[in-house]
Order: C-alpha cells, then structure tokens, then sequence
C-alpha cells in the first residue's frame, strides 16, 4: 500500500477524551472514530489488525477442532425466556421490539441461540463431542463504557460452545479451550494469565479469565509471579488427548492466580513472599463450565450410550478480539507510539523515501516495494511529499516493526536502513539483503 492512496487519517493532537494510552494512539493513529459512547467505526488500518487478530482466533480454533459458523447479533427475547435470563440480564442487555411489537434484543452473548440450534438437530451422544463458535459482534448497555475498544457497548468477540455427554467429556472441552487460548494470545504477542474468576451472569463454578498486566487493567489481580516464566511456544498439541491437554492445564493452573473475585488470603500467603505479587490486569478472555445449565432450562438431550435421555454437558468460551488491540498496544508501546507484535501488525513493513521526487530514492524504494510484495509480503510505502522528521513519526505512531528507509546518501554507497521499531536498532544493507532480512522474519523466502 502506497500512503498516498491509503486512509490514514493521523490526528496530531492528543484527543482529550481519552485517558489510557491505547486509546489515544488508536485515535491518533486513525485507526477507530467513535460514532456514539461506546460504539466505533472501524477505519481501514484498525480494521486490518481486527481482521489480523480474528484469523489468528480462527486458525487456533480449528486447530483444536472447532466448527465455524455465524450466528446473527438480533435474538428473539423468547429463548431468553426459556431459560430465565431475559429477566435476569439487565439493564446490560439492549432490548428492540420490532414492527409487530415482537421482543428482540441486540445479543450479549449466545448461549441460549446455540442451545436452540443444538436442540433442533442433535439427538444422539454419537454426535458429540462437537464445539461450534462464531466471531460476532455482542452488545452490552455499559453503564460505563470508557477506555475506546476496551469497554466497549458494542464489541466483537469469539464465542464457542462445547456440546458433550458427560463431565468429563465437557472437562476435557474446557481444557482443550484452555490450552488452545494460550497458544492464541502468544500468537499475538501477549502473555495471557489464566485466573480463577468468577462466573457472573453466564454461570458455573469452573471458569477461568485470561489476564494480560497493565496498570490500566481493570481487574485487581493476585499472583505467583513464577508463571510468567511459562511459554506456550511451539508445541505440537494433539487436542483429542485428554491427558496431555489436562498436564497443560495442570501446568498453567498450579502456580497462584486469581481475580479479586475469588482471591484466597490465606492461600496466596502459602506462596513464598518474594513471588507474591499483585497487580492490575485486562481481561482478555473467559472460559466457562456450566454443565446443564441451559441444555436443562431449554430442553437440549441427547441419547446416551445406555439409551437414556440426557441434557447435554455445555460450557462457553469468549475471547475479547476488539478488546486485544487495547490490550496488545497497553502491552507493546513506547512515547512514540506503538509497537506491533509480527503475528498483528498492519503492514509488514514500512518503507520512508527520504527524497521523494529524486529518482535514485524513487526507484529503489518502488524496488524494494515489489520485492517484498513478491515475498508475500504487505509493506507500507510513505511516498508522501514531506520531511523526514514527519514520515518517521507517522512511522513510529503506527508502530510497524519493521522500516526501510531509503535515502540519495545512503544510495550513493549501496545500502539502505533496516531499523527495529522495538530495539531502535538500525543496520545499514544493500536493499535487496534488507528486504530478504524482513522475509526471513516472516518466515517468507524467495523461491
Ligand atoms: C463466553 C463466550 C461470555 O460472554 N459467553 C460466550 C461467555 N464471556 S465474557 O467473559 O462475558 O465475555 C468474553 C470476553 O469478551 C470481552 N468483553 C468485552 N470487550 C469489550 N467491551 C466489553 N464491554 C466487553 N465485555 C466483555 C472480554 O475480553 C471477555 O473476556
């Protein structure tokens, strides 16, 4: 993409509206504009890293095995009354009657909607396991929508729903969402904490959060702080192995780690004083144990192997995908601006043409710009007519990790910048070395 022709509409003021950091450099950066409290659009580069985040959630989703589908936002207030929570939500939950004064509402959440579904075609234990999820956008009536994406009233979320037969079977669920969330959030570049937590009006005792640290979390948070020394990484998980998803669990589970909603003092000071910590932290995502609670209120059984009538064992699972880009830039950011994590970023690469118009600098940048197209790769070119100073800030507000900068100087000797946006590090090299040096990063090489 070539920044002349893109919509980037950078803001030089700090909005005085916004009071964390995330929230300014998303305004700033161009990348939401609020359209009421609580709601925003989407503009082109913030929807980029929405859609970034979201094909990370899929791919991990199904690599444990679970089902995409859609499922709409309106709901029909009737489900709801199925199973009690049309009373019970809230003030929370927008509520719409239709043209024939029908109740709906704008969904929450979709446990009762799945429930529905799962009812109306399944009927038999031979077709469990199954978890099914959708990516949709969920509306919550904040009382205190603040902080841009992070409370929003109108947010998109991965919701999945596990369908089996038994405890066990729905454990073995919760423990393969549990694994498959850490693999997620390190995908992004985050360390994502899972805590014991509270369940709140979806239900169940067995829940966990999964808590990045920042101060500008809202959560109080207590923890043994040798978990930050696990790493996810890269291994190979086979996700129908119950005993290997539960030593993960196990693993993640054992050191202390809890919200303030279930925070045990005494237990916490069984942890070695020099580890005890605590902070705040942003929930990022939440996974649930609920066994019957809907399959009973709504009527969802299945036959089991002794051919008795049983409800189905269900649990849920949300990830907070817009909330992530409040997260991730709370966790990944200097006084410039953002910094990206590789697995999100926008643009591959940026590229600042020092002397736009000289036709050495010109030429190499567009170059450098079809190199690393043909790698596969998406960079970002500022080919606008402006000083130096004000390319590498733009550059360094949307945080791209990676930029060339390409100059008539450097030219003259053969070599162009690569600089790390996280290090400040710059390396001089010949342009074709840097971008096989960006490809290399990306796991891109030429053929
Ligand atoms: C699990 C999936 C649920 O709703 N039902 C379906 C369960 N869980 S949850 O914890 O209430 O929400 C899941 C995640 O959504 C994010 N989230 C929000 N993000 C932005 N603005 C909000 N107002 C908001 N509310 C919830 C959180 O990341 C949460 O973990």
């Amino acid at each position: 993409m070539r920044l002349t022709r893109y919509f980037l509409p950078v803001l030089k003021e700090t909005p005085a509206e916004a009071q964390i950091v995330s929230h300014r450099y998303m305004l700033r950066a161009g990348m939401i504009k609020q359209a009421s409290a609580g709601i925003y659009s989407w503009l082109p580069m913030g929807f980029k890293v929405l859609k970034n985040i979201e094909n990370i959630v899929h791919e991990e989703q199904v690599r444990a095995g679970h089902i995409p589908m859609l499922m709409p936002t309106l709901q029909s207030a009737d489900l709801w009354r199925e199973s009690g929570r049309y009373d019970d939500y809230g003030e929370e939950m927008l509520r719409i009657s239709d043209r024939h004064g029908r109740d709906m509402l704008y969904g929450p959440t979709n446990e009762e909607l799945i429930t529905d579904i799962f009812r109306s075609h399944v009927g038999s234990y031979k077709d469990l396991p199954l978890t099914l999820y959708h990516v949709q956008w969920k509306f919550r009536d904040e009382i205190r929508p603040r902080f841009g994406v992070m409370r929003g009233r109108e947010f998109y979320m991965k919701d999945g729903y596990n369908f089996d037969v038994d405890r066990d079977a729905a454990i073995h669920a919760y423990n393969r969402h549990m694994v498959s969330y850490l693999r997620t959030y390190e995908r992004m570049g985050l360390q994502a904490i899972p805590m014991r937590a509270d369940s709140g009006p979806i239900g169940g005792d067995d829940t966990h959060e999964f808590l990045v640290l920042a101060d500008t979390g809202e959560s109080e948070v207590f923890y043994d702080d040798r978990i930050l020394d696990l790493n996810f990484g890269d291994r190979a998980v086979d996700y129908d192995n119950w005993d290997e998803c539960a030593s993960i669990v196990t693993e993640w589970t054992t050191p202390y780690a809890r919200t303030d909603e279930t925070h045990d003092e005494a237990l916490f000071n069984t942890v070695p004083e020099a580890h005890r910590k605590s902070s705040r932290g942003i929930e990022v995502g939440q996974i649930f144990y609920f066994g019957t609670k809907y399959s009973e209120a709504m009527g969802a059984t299945v036959q089991n192997d002794k051919g008795e009538n049983v409800p189905v064992h269900m649990g849920s699972h949300g990830i907070g995908v817009s909330r992530l880009l409040g997260a991730i830039i709370e966790a990944s950011h200097d006084d410039k601006g953002i910094i990206w994590p590789e697995g999100v970023t926008p643009f591959h690469c940026g590229i600042v043409n020092l002397r736009q118009g000289d036709e050495a600098a010109d030429g190499a940048c567009e170059a450098i710009y079809h190199s690393l197209v043909a790698l596969g790769l998406e960079p970002l070119y500022d080919d606008r007519d402006e000083r130096a100073g004000g390319k590498f800030a733009t550059m360094d507000l949307i945080g791209l990790p990676w930029r060339i900068t390409v100059g008539p100087r450097g030219l003259k000797n053969g070599v162009v910048e690569l600089t790390s946006r996280r290090t400040g590090e710059s390396e001089e090299l010949p342009p074709e070395l840097a971008v096989a040096r960006v490809g290399e990063i990306y796991g891109k090489s030429a053929v």
